[in-house]
């Protein structure tokens, strides 16, 4: 990605597939000079030099590409008061497509060059127009799926997650500060911050983490993530499965575990996880055994068809089976080879419990909670299947989310090292470390530290003209 903020760049910035308004969007030093050579106001006294205050100027767009001169309105930010702190202009018009691309050439015949997916957003990042999050939260708004998701994005924009953060921050850098102000006069045993007041103030950072994490996993929650249901019959180790994959997965923290035991029919409502395969955020539906003999007028009837309801709602079916049962797993192996499977995948539970080797195909896996033998092999297919099947990478969102909060998990790792050393004499470059190592990881989430692959990942994902 180019990201030379001396480059005047061009886009158009409304949807591709025609509407009644279309738009061209600029961003540069050579605006102005470039709309001199293409675009003529109405009032022919008006000098675009002259405009100081953003503006919206109607006029002709004038090209060989396009013949006729063309009616349109600029809409023109002078100044640095614009989203990119840079001279900004729109050119609005028509919103016939190939219109529109002939406006992109002819302005970047007369200076300009087509922006990356994402760069003008870039722009406004690198001015400090906007933090990480809500760059993000920019393109989560472009993405949302649902109202949810766009309910999410609107809020993160709003910036509700970064000012408690920013302001912890903050405090640090004053921990921080005061340790080694203490550490160069270190000889003269002047003590700048006193040991009780620095663990109360690292045990207050730890809290305001913490408070941060519990906001992440609701939004993650809340957010429209691809649904992976457990189903199957009573007692094939469905909850065990379940615990596992959220042991292992980067789960956004979460203490809900499902309850296993030897008798079937244990689970009776369902139980979720939001859990992180790799970047790949989904959730987890553990479901009530599959019994299809039972009464109409039980408990269990209803949790059947609570799970039937989770069975249509999900966007991936993990058909668990015994692995021991040799009859129904042949059966499940050979339907599989000829129907479409592309949002199932048959599980073949306990795997531990069969003395001889199983043979799986491309929809089936075999794994056992007991062992950890093929859990890999588990996520792996879900990955896989999801990002087939819906084109998922993870929504924005629920990205953020995870992005965010394994940043905040290991601030408080950092931070919970330094409250333990706190209780030592002499340690107080070794707390420094902690700090730094604390401030670091909460600079990932607040946008003071940027790493190219965060930056390229989520700039990455934008649409051209955003
Ligand atoms: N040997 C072995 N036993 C397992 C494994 N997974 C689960 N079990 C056992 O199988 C029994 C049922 O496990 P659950 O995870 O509760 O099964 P479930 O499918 O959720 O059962 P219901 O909720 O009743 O439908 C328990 O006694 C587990 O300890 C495994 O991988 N290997
Ligand atoms: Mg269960």
């Amino acid at each position: 990605m180019a990201y030379d903020p001396s480059d005047t760049i061009a886009a158009i910035g409304t949807a591709s597939h025609g509407a009644a308004r279309g738009m061209v969007r600029m961003s540069g030093p050579q605006v102005l000079d470039c709309l001199d050579r293409c675009f003529t106001c109405d009032d022919s006294e008006q000098r675009l030099e002259a405009v100081d205050t953003a503006s919206v100027l109607p006029g002709e767009f004038h090209s060989e590409l396009i013949g006729a001169p063309l009616r349109c309105e600029l809409f023109l930010w002078p100044s640095a008061r614009s989203y990119t702190r840079q001279p900004v202009a729109e050119l609005h018009t028509l919103g016939s497509p190939p219109l529109l691309e002939a406006m992109l050439q002819e302005v970047c015949q007369c200076g300009a060059r087509v922006a990356e997916p994402g760069e003008f957003t870039l722009r406004a990042f690198l001015a400090g127009r906007l933090d990480l999050t809500q760059a993000e939260a920019v393109l989560g708004v472009i993405d949302a799926r649902g109202q949810r998701d766009l309910d999410t994005a609107l809020s993160q924009l709003a910036g509700g997650l970064s000012r408690p953060l920013l302001e912890l921050r903050e405090q640090l850098v004053q921990i921080l500060a005061e340790l080694e102000a203490g550490l160069d006069f270190a000889e003269e045993d002047i003590q700048f911050i006193g040991q009780n007041e620095l663990s109360r103030l690292l045990g207050a950072a730890r809290q305001t983490v913490a408070a941060a994490l519990g906001q992440m996993s609701d939004r993650a929650e809340s957010s429209e993530v691809p649904r992976v249901a457990l189903l199957g019959a009573p007692n094939v180790g469905k909850s065990s499965l379940f615990n596992s994959l959220v042991e292992s997965s980067q789960a956004v923290p979460s203490t809900i575990r499902s309850i296993v035991s030897r008798n079937a029919g244990t689970t009776r409502d369902y139980v979720t996880a939001v859990v992180d395969f790799g970047g790949l955020v989904c959730e987890l539906i553990d479901t009530a055994g599959d019994d299809l003999a039972v009464a109409s007028d039980s408990i269990d009837h209803l949790a059947q068809a609570m799970t039937d309801e989770q069975r249509k709602r999900a966007d991936l079916r993990l058909l668990c089976i015994e692995a021991a049962n040799s009859e129904l797993v042949e059966n499940a192996l050979a339907a599989f080879k000829t129907q479409d499977a592309e949002d199932q995948l048959v599980v073949l539970t306990k795997s531990d419990t069969v003395a001889r080797p199983i043979i799986t195909t491309g929809s089936a896996v075999a794994c056992s909670s007991q062992t950890g033998e093929g859990l890999d092999a588990v996520r792996q297919q879900i990955v896989r299947l999801l990002q087939q099947n819906r084109g998922y990478d993870g929504s924005t969102v629920a990205t953020t989310a995870a992005r965010c909060a394994e940043s905040l998990r290991r601030a408080d790792e950092a931070l919970e090292r330094s409250l333990d050393l706190c209780s030592r004499l002499g340690v107080e470059e070794l707390i420094a470390d902690e700090v730094r190592e604390a401030l670091y990881h909460l600079g990932c989430v607040v946008g003071t530290v940027y790493t190219e692959d965060i930056l390229d990942r989520v700039f990455s994902q934008f649409c051209i003209g955003k």
